[in-house]
């Protein structure tokens, strides 16, 4: 329990909105997790996995209008609307309080109000942040204790200070007698609602059951609560994995990466290296926090204390380690379950045993052509279960960035590595990620669907204001010299008859190389219009067959295609107004001068 009288005031405020049957505060403790599960099960909300198989975990289905963010219900309501910026959707706090209260009053009828401390970061760190999230949600009590440290502990750190206040409320009251289903959520999509209150650092979630809509640590408070008070504090709060990679001297050096979705980022941050003598730990797999220390060096945490990966294709030959992050304690949701209790999606390296049940819970046909696992299923892990979980992964004082990498899908024009000529460059570079999409897929124009900093869905503040954010990062840094180097990388080139030209997956180790090789001043690099790119004997590619032919045109920065790429960086460039800062319109004009 808690002395907290504001805490306890807010839990009494919300507990009269919401009218649960009761109040339930969550100690974290072992028994209260596998009274839930239990009671999950008892419900049929969950299935208990096979014990020699998958001790300790469990498989849950969601309804199928509830399986992912819902980025256009998600909400940046800062008092002005140029603050929340032409990336996110915007509504004025007092009015997006007026209507979401209409939802929650008694939303909670019939069900029980958890309320879970939680410390993003390692509890006491004077880097973490603690939040306490309001839920209706049992689901979202067993996956906030894998992701998060949570319960007493966090209550017994917090004494009387402030808290991140989050409420979340699946939005499916229960009138009396009436039996409950699988999955609550809000029905209908105009009923669910993530928004965020920047400037008072609250978080509302309300329809939604599932992942960031629900566990509200992760993206909402981590990403875009947080990235709010990294520019007011001066610090960063990115969407980026954090990795440990020593070569094979002996050299430790920590990278952090940020990829829009679909780019592997979890596979890198657990990578098995190909070539010997090299070593990779994990940090964290999704976001990081960076602050300068007390000798200007820029030391990274990650907030969470597990893993929410996708599952689908991940198996033992693309990630290992994340195959066994997940052999026991885990959370499967989406996933198909096999006769013997067992899971089994797509990609996970073996047949789909006979008998299988899918993700909306009906039997799967040897003949169906329907997916098994919804591709956005999930598996939620604990991060000391990672094989290759790195040492210092829980080190309140963060470990060292000597790197930060940014990359997307890019079939053409972009090299497979190279390095920006200085921060400012870096933040263009960052500021320009994009994965290129096809008329085809998307029905729209072809062209470069821009992420910068893989932060589009998770920038809690104008993304013009964030890129400025980051200008000036580097501009108070306490000591320049110390700046990690930035990078952009592209695992995914192809020659112009479409054949991919980099292997990828645990090769992408000989690019790491290559970069702690320029961290450390052990190789020069050929000076092009776009940066520093590889000299190409600097990248090992021993014992891959075939791989010398295709080195001139994976590095190749042709200047034709790169003239073309800034016509596209203008038009994306202009959405932000007066909000660009002058330096990135600077790093444009040096580009095209460069190029010229
Ligand atoms: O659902 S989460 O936001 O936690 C994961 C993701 O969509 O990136
Ligand atoms: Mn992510």
């Amino acid at each position: 329990m808690t002395q907290n009288i504001k805490l306890q005031n807010w839990v009494k405020e919300w507990a009269e909105i919401c009218q649960p049957e009761k109040v339930y505060w969550c100690d974290g403790s072992e028994e209260e997790n596998q009274r839930l599960l239990d009671e999950m099960v008892a419900s049929g909300a969950a299935v208990k996995l096979n014990d020699e198989k998958r001790p300790g975990s469990y498989a849950f289905n969601s309804d199928p209008s509830d399986v992912a963010r819902v980025e256009n219900r998600t909400f940046i309501c800062s008092a002005k609307k140029e603050d929340a910026g032409p990336t996110n959707n915007w509504k004025a706090p007092a009015d997006m309080k007026v209507e979401m209260l209409e939802k929650y009053k008694g939303c909670m009828k019939g069900r029980t109000m958890y309320v879970i401390p939680f410390s993003m970061g390692p509890l006491g760190s004077n880097i973490a942040k603690i939040g306490v999230e309001i839920t209706d949600s049992a689901y979202v009590v067993v996956n906030m204790r894998i992701m998060t440290r949570m319960g007493q502990a966090v209550l017994d750190v917090l004494g009387n200070d402030e808290f991140i206040p989050c409420i979340h409320s699946v939005g499916s009251p229960l009138a009396p007698g009436q039996e409950d289903v699988r999955w609550p959520c809000a029905s209908n999509i105009d009923d669910k609602y993530i928004s965020h209150f920047p400037e008072t650092n609250e978080i509302w979630s309300f329809g939604s059951g599932y992942g960031g809509n629900a566990l509200l640590g992760k993206k909402c408070l981590a990403l875009r609560i947080a990235s709010n008070m990294a520019k007011r504090e001066g610090w960063l709060a990115e969407h980026m994995l954090i990795m440990g990679i020593t070569n094979p001297k002996g050299e430790k050096k920590y990278i952090a990466a940020a990829f829009p979705s679909a780019c592997g980022k979890t596979n890198l941050a657990m990578l098995i290296p190909t070539i010997p003598g090299y070593t990779v730990e994990t940090v964290g797999d999704d976001i990081a926090w960076m602050k300068f220390d007390a000798n200007g060096v820029l030391r990274a945490i990650n907030p969470e204390a597990g893993f929410f990966g996708v599952a689908p294709f991940t198996s033992a030959e693309t990630n290992p380690n994340a195959m066994h992050s997940a052999d026991k304690n885990t959370i499967f949701t989406n996933v198909g379950v096999t006769p013997d209790n067992d899971i089994w999606w797509e990609g996970i390296g073996w047949d789909c045993p006979a008998g299988t049940i899918d993700w909306k819970n009906k039997l799967h046909e040897a003949s169906s052509t329907e997916a098994v696992a919804h591709p956005n299923a999930r598996f939620t892990a604990p991060a000391n279960q990672c094989p290759c979980v790195d040492a210092a992964w829980e080190d309140p004082a963060g470990v060292p960035i000597s790197a930060i990498l940014f990359g997307g899908r890019r079939p053409s024009t972009v090299p497979l590595v190279y390095q920006a000529f200085d921060w400012n460059h870096g933040v263009f570079m960052g500021s320009i990620v994009g994965s290129e999409v096809t008329a085809a897929a998307i029905g729209l124009k072809a062209g470069v669907r821009r992420d910068p900093f893989a932060m589009l869905p998770f920038c809690g503040y104008n993304m013009g204001d964030y890129f400025g954010h980051w200008v000036t990062v580097g501009e108070n840094a306490p000591d320049k010299s110390k700046l990690p180097m930035i990078f952009n990388v592209n695992w995914f080139r192809k020659s112009p008859e479409g054949k991919w030209l980099w292997p990828g997956y645990g090769d992408n180790i000989r690019v790491l190389g290559w970069i702690l090789d320029r961290v450390m001043g052990n190789v020069d690099a050929v000076e092009t219009p776009i940066g520093f790119v590889p000299n190409k004997e600097d990248i090992n590619i021993d014992g891959l067959k075939g791989q010398a032919e295709l080195m001139d045109a994976l590095l190749e920065v042709d200047k034709n295609l790169w003239l073309d790429e800034c016509e596209l960086i203008a038009e994306h460039q202009a959405q932000f107004g007066d909000s660009l800062p002058k330096e990135l319109k600077e790093q444009y004009e040096n580009l095209k001068a460069r190029l010229a």
